[in-house]
């Protein structure tokens, strides 16, 4: 079969120059990071990196290398002015951006850290926010909603490292290629089964779950003689990028919805390097996502870090879980 590498594609598809810019640095920086994952192990960098970050988390060194990566080549790409991570506070801005940088990269440099002790996937999650401007960034250039997000994408550092981009209109899958150091085009134009039958959640929250969210589960726990009329599976990697990428490839639902625990914070996930970007993809695939009352994409952000709850993956799924929030008034407990 032909080999369709990125930048070939890039070039078929006619993506914009500036665009092809931002892919290919965020391509390249899955390469430099799916690297230092391999080695990361035998050379004793897989632990803690003693600080913690802007979340208050406790940082993996890899969570900093990673996040210096992204920095450095986005920094680099000529067409960035400002960078929003995880990792950092306030806005990154880019020095001297140059005539043509006008966007901005709005990252989780390394998400699904705590798996890196256990070598269990992590990913890279990134939104491209068009700002307009190549210096004086502010908050409020950054604060857009979902839908205004010009391009989004993961990278997933499995068995096999897998780039996944969207520019919302559909969504295209690559293989990472180790020796020739490149990304293959595995599948264009993926979409998700609208209907699936394994839901993703941390059980262990249980009894911290509003009502809705007890019930949906209960009923999917309920199998083929329950008001759903269908056994479900469970999956959980603990790696939003990993749980969703099962989900982009074979249908289900994830949730990780607010609750009693995360309800002082507004959720668990971030809404700006999180929850948007995957909103953006999973749509584009023809999936959904909702807090349970509120479709993601809609949401009007008012802060870089602000969390959300979350329930996205197959259309028929999260339909069918917002039902049950539908049917109550808050408030929901
Ligand atoms: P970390 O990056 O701190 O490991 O968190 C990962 C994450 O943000 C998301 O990727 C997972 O789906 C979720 O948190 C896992 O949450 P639990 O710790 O409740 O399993």
């Amino acid at each position: 079969m032909a080999r369709t590498t990125l930048e070939s594609w890039m070039k078929a598809q006619s993506i914009p120059a500036p665009l092809a810019r931002i892919f290919a640095m965020t391509a390249d920086c899955g390469i430099e990071i799916s690297v230092a994952l391999r080695v990361a192990t035998a050379s004793g960098q897989n632990g803690k990196a003693g600080s913690v970050n802007v979340q208050g988390e406790e940082q993996k060194a890899l969570d900093i290398v990673a996040n210096d990566i992204f920095l450095r080549r986005g920094a680099a790409s000529g067409v960035l002015s400002a960078m929003v991570s995880e990792e950092l506070e306030d806005i990154w801005p880019v020095e001297a951006a140059g005539p043509d940088a006008r966007y901005a990269l709005v990252f989780d440099p390394l998400d699904g850290s705590s798996n890196l002790e256990v070598n269990g996937a992590v990913g890279s999650i990134f939104s491209v926010l068009d700002i307009g401007k190549a210096a004086g960034v502010t908050k409020e250039d950054v604060l857009q909603t979902g839908t205004q997000q010009v391009a989004a994408g993961y990278i997933l550092y499995g068995p096999a490292t897998v780039l996944v981009l969207t520019t919302g209109e559909s969504v295209t899958m690559f293989g990472l290629d180790e020796v020739a150091a490149e990304f293959v085009l595995v599948e264009d134009g993926v979409q998700i089964p609208v209907e699936a039958n394994e839901f993703a959640i941390n059980m262990s929250r249980y009894h911290q779950w509003y009502a809705p969210t007890r019930g949906f589960i209960e009923d999917c726990l309920s199998g083929k003689d329950g008001p759903l009329g269908k056994p479900y599976n469970m999956r959980w990697c603990a790696a939003m990028v990993a749980d969703l990428h099962r989900i982009l490839c074979r249908g289900g639902v994830f949730l990780y919805p607010e609750d009693e625990g995360t309800k002082a914070r507004g959720g668990r996930l971030r809404l700006m390097y999180e929850a948007n970007p995957m909103s953006l993809i999973v749509e584009a695939a023809g999936g959904a996502a909702s807090t349970g009352t509120t479709r993601v994409l809609s949401i009007e952000p008012s802060d870089l870090h602000q969390r959300v709850g979350i329930i996205i993956g197959s259309r028929a799924e999260v339909e069918t879980a917002c039902q049950y929030y539908a049917d109550r008034a808050r408030p929901y407990p």
